[in-house]
């Protein structure tokens, strides 16, 4: 089964509050050791973007700032995986898993993860940069009211979802306050060492 085939995928989880720059390290890493970036905001985008009924209601959980149903991020993963799996078995999980029961659900129904790479950034930096971006992002998530509710549900829903990594010994954490080359040395360190 489909099951079967992502079993023996390598599967690494990249998690970091909103802004702590996840998406832009991937991109380096991808550069760098050619793992599959999946970002499970960017798939929400597409989908989104697409104008489905399904994307619409998305759309009003996200510019909230909170988490969207679990399922749907799971499916939009798995589906992704599936498609480039004749490609690699190697990918960075972006974003995922933003509270406890995603990624024990993950672990059940998808495939077993390797390591967590926690970018750790403070609140004022985050706001800082997400500030920043939303500039020019468009994007409906990036303004005032709904950076402060993307990190209270950082800190609320996905901090114990570090901890519980943290106690298997799978969590690398990686000081992320730098400039994005600054962070990619630390990423480096961390990532030879566990991977090289
Ligand atoms: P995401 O798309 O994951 O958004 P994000 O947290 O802002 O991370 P992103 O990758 O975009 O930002 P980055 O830190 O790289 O999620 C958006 C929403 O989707 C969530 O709020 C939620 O509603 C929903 N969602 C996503 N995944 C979900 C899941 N698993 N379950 C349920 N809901 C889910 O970069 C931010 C900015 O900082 C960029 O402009 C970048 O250029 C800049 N930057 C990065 N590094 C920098 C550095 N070192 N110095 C200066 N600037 C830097």
């Amino acid at each position: 089964s489909e099951k079967g085939a992502l079993k023996d995928a390598k599967v690494l989880f990249v998690i970091g509050g909103p802004g702590s720059g996840k998406g832009t390290q991937c991109e380096k890493i991808v550069e760098k050791y050619g793992f599959c970036h999946l970002s499970s905001g960017d798939l929400l985008r597409a989908e989104v973007a697409s104008g489905s009924e399904r994307g619409k209601k998305l759309n009003e959980i996200m510019e909230k700032g909170e988490l969207v149903p679990l399922d749907e991020v799971l499916q939009l993963l798995r589906e992704a995986m599936e498609a480039k799996l004749s490609e690699t078995k190697c990918f960075l999980i972006d974003g995922y898993p933003r509270e406890l029961e995603q990624g024990k659900r993950f672990e059940n129904e998808v495939a077993p993860c390797t390591c967590v790479l926690y970018f750790d950034v403070s609140d004022d930096t985050m706001t800082k940069r997400l500030l920043e971006r939303g500039k020019t992002s468009g994007r409906v998530d990036d303004n005032e009211e709904t950076i402060k509710k993307r990190l209270d549900t950082f800190h609320n829903q996905t901090k114990p979802v570090i901890d519980y990594y943290a106690e298997q010994n799978k969590t690398t954490k990686i000081t992320a306050e730098g400039s994005v080359d600054e962070v990619f040395v630390e990423v480096q360190n961390s990532w030879i060492h566990k991977n090289g």
